[in-house]
């Protein structure tokens, strides 16, 4: 996944239509557009493909199954044409690295949740998040979810595994975690979902996040 606007749409609208359109009028200031059960349970996975036009397509199902299962789900995952899906690490090594062994048959990427964004994801994940970050270094994965919510966790994250794995960051806009600062504490990209979809022109939205990126990544804020 190439770096430019270090931005990643979250994609959760539940029309086909309405999809498109949103995908076609960021497409300019976004690297990768992530689709989860909302849209595919809603329009079914055709949609990728379609969407695929516009930026690379992350799939957002949280894979948390014994390896066989995994392994099943993600050939689905990537037959349908997506370049990267999200797992969970919870499971452990082995159900990881049914997912890593079949995203490089794809040659495509595994992004692994360490900790998750909203309030709840302290009280379970939050105590192990670390570990899970190694364990997804060690296995090989392209990156780590991780709560812009909590951008001094993106910090302790980032110190954990350098340079060897990116992280992608949700949480900013709707669930109150801020673009340049998340970028700031060592997130590679920000995903934004309400607050570029649900904006009144989606298209202006996208443009001021990824500006705001840009301002921080310049020194310029
Ligand atoms: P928005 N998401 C998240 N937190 O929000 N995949 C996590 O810890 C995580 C995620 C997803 O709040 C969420 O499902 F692991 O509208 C949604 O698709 O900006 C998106 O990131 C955030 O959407």
């Amino acid at each position: 996944m190439e770096k430019k606007s270090c931005l990643i749409l979250a994609l959760d609208v539940s029309d086909r239509e309405e999809a498109l359109k949103i995908a076609e009028d960021v497409s300019e200031f976004v690297d990768a557009i992530k689709v989860g059960y909302p849209l595919i349970l809603a329009t079914g996975l055709g949609i990728i493909r379609e969407l695929a036009e516009f930026a690379p397509i992350i799939a957002d199902f949280k894979v948390a199954d014994i390896p066989n299962t995994n392994r099943l789900i993600c050939e689905h995952v990537f037959e349908a044409g997506t370049d990267a899906v999200i797992v969970q690490g919870f499971t452990g090594r082995d159900s990881l690295d049914a997912c890593i062994e079949i995203a490089s048959e794809y040659g495509k990427d595994v992004f692994v949740v360490s900790e998750m964004s909203h309030p709840g994801g302290a009280e379970f994940l939050q105590p192990v998040g670390e570990a899970i970050a190694r364990m997804a270094a060690e296995a090989g994965a392209f990156g780590l979810v991780a709560p812009a919510t909590r951008p001094e966790r993106v910090t302790a994250i980032r110190k954990i595994i350098g340079d060897k794995l990116t992280i992608i960051s949700p949480g900013v806009g709707a669930q109150g975690g801020k673009a340049s600062d998340v970028i700031a504490a060592g997130a590679d990209w920000v995903i934004v979902g309400r607050a570029i979809y649900k904006a009144e022109s989606p298209r202006e939205a996208a443009r001021k996040i990824a500006a705001e990126i840009e301002a921080k990544l310049k020194g310029e804020i």
